[in-house]
């Protein structure tokens, strides 16, 4: 509509939230508006780690998904942020309508590290927050002997796993273009020896 009858009688866009309102104001808008915007609480897909330390840990290495929503009667725009260690917000993923989940992955260097997370909302009158804190751990060590859960693995095509063990049913050969890369990460201090091969560097019997 054109001038004078595109505004209210506050001044107000008439549709300026994106719904033609019923009556002589604009609603939404403006000081008089009113909105309501809700922030849900954020969720993450991965456990606490640590029950005996309050609040929510989680161990390096891991790919955190967080979700929240956001609702209002008017358009939203909603901002993923985090802090590190009290220091300044930085803006992970912005954008309007529906909020998505995101993911983060906390790698070896975020150890120690305290992030809080905030979904933050607005209508462009009115903002609303959630926040989550989380405290990133080390993995624990092994402490004696050198069995212990690997953190990730991926086995492809021809080896498969069952039964506790990864085996190959059908045989290939070198020639077959198949290849076996068996990668270690440990973290038990001292020297991984191989005792048929007589005494390792190191080491006293
Ligand atoms: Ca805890």
């Amino acid at each position: 509509m054109t001038a004078p009858y595109n505004v209210d009688m506050d001044g107000n866009t008439r549709g300026g939230d994106g719904s033609w309102d019923i009556g002589a104001y604009e609603v939404g808008t403006g000081t008089g508006g009113g909105s309501v915007v809700t922030v849900s609480p954020i969720t993450q897909n991965a456990s606490d780690v640590d029950p005996n330390t309050s609040g929510m840990q989680v161990y390096t290495g891991t790919i955190v998904q967080y979700s929240g929503s956001a609702s209002s009667s008017n358009p939203l725009t909603w901002t993923w942020v985090y802090t590190v260690n009290g220091g300044s917000e930085t803006v992970f993923q912005t954008g309007s309508g529906t909020v998505p989940s995101i993911s983060f992955n906390y790698t070896t260097a975020t150890a120690g590290n305290t992030y809080v997370w905030t979904l933050r909302a607005t209508d462009g009158t009115t903002t609303s927050q959630s926040q989550l804190t989380v405290n990133v751990q080390n993995p624990p060590v092994a402490q004696t002997g050198l069995s212990f859960a690997s953190t990730s693995g991926t086995i492809t095509s021809p080896f498969v796993v069952g039964s506790g063990y990864i085996s190959q049913p059908n045989e290939t050969g070198v020639t077959d273009g198949r290849q076996c890369h068996v990668y270690l990460h440990y973290h038990q201090r001292g020297q991984l020896c191989d005792p048929s091969h007589g005494q390792c560097p190191g080491h006293r019997a």
